[in-house]
């Protein structure tokens, strides 16, 4: 069996009751197999990047622990995309649910079907802010804190919810 690692998702909505389908899907990836769900973020409302005539995002950032593979993760995850009946249109479109594997513990991937970290990981302030929420201290596999990213990062068009 391979050893346990700590992966992180980043989960985005921003149709259908987007509050709703992050929280359900926090909940279900509590449920994978081989997996633990160690913390997860607040959720945030964050304008949309990419086609501006669509609703905000609800996004948050989960971290779990698994012993599932970067690929077995990767299909549940598409699974789980799935159950939400993500129609996928266009790129960056509107979607019920997005799931994207942002960390596998310190590894770099690139296969046809993977990169890791996940290539929007740096830019994005809907992903550095929660991330940053629950893992402060993380380094990313190019060495890079977190934290130097974050000081660097525009909150503009992000908003925490309150619990
Ligand atoms: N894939 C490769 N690497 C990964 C990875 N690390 N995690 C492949 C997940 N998937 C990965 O994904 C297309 C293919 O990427 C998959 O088949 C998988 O093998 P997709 O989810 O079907 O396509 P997509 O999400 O429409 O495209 P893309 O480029 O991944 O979009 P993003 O980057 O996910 O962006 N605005 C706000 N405010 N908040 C958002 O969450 N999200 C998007 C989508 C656009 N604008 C947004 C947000
Ligand atoms: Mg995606």
């Amino acid at each position: 069996m391979l050893a346990a690692v700590i992966a992180y998702i980043g989960l985005g909505s921003n149709l259908e009751d987007p509050i709703t389908q992050v929280k359900s899907a926090l909940q279900e990836l509590a449920e994978l197999s081989q997996s633990t769900l160690l913390s997860a973020s607040s959720l945030y409302r964050s304008a949309p990047m990419g086609p501006s005539e669509q609703p905000d995002y609800i996004n948050a950032v989960a971290a779990l622990e698994t012993n599932l593979s970067s690929d077995e993760l990767l299909s549940e995850l598409q699974r789980l995309e799935d159950v939400h009946q993500r129609v996928r249109r266009e790129r960056w479109g509107p979607r019920t649910l997005d799931l994207d594997l942002l960390l596998y513990g310190g590894d770099r991937i690139n296969s046809e079907h993977l990169t890791v970290p996940h290539p929007g990981l740096s830019e994005r302030n809907f992903v550095l802010i929660p991330l940053f929420e629950i893992a402060p201290e993380l380094i990313l596999p190019d060495n890079c804190p977190l934290a130097e990213l974050v000081k660097h990062c525009s909150q503009a068009g992000l908003q925490r919810l309150a619990d």
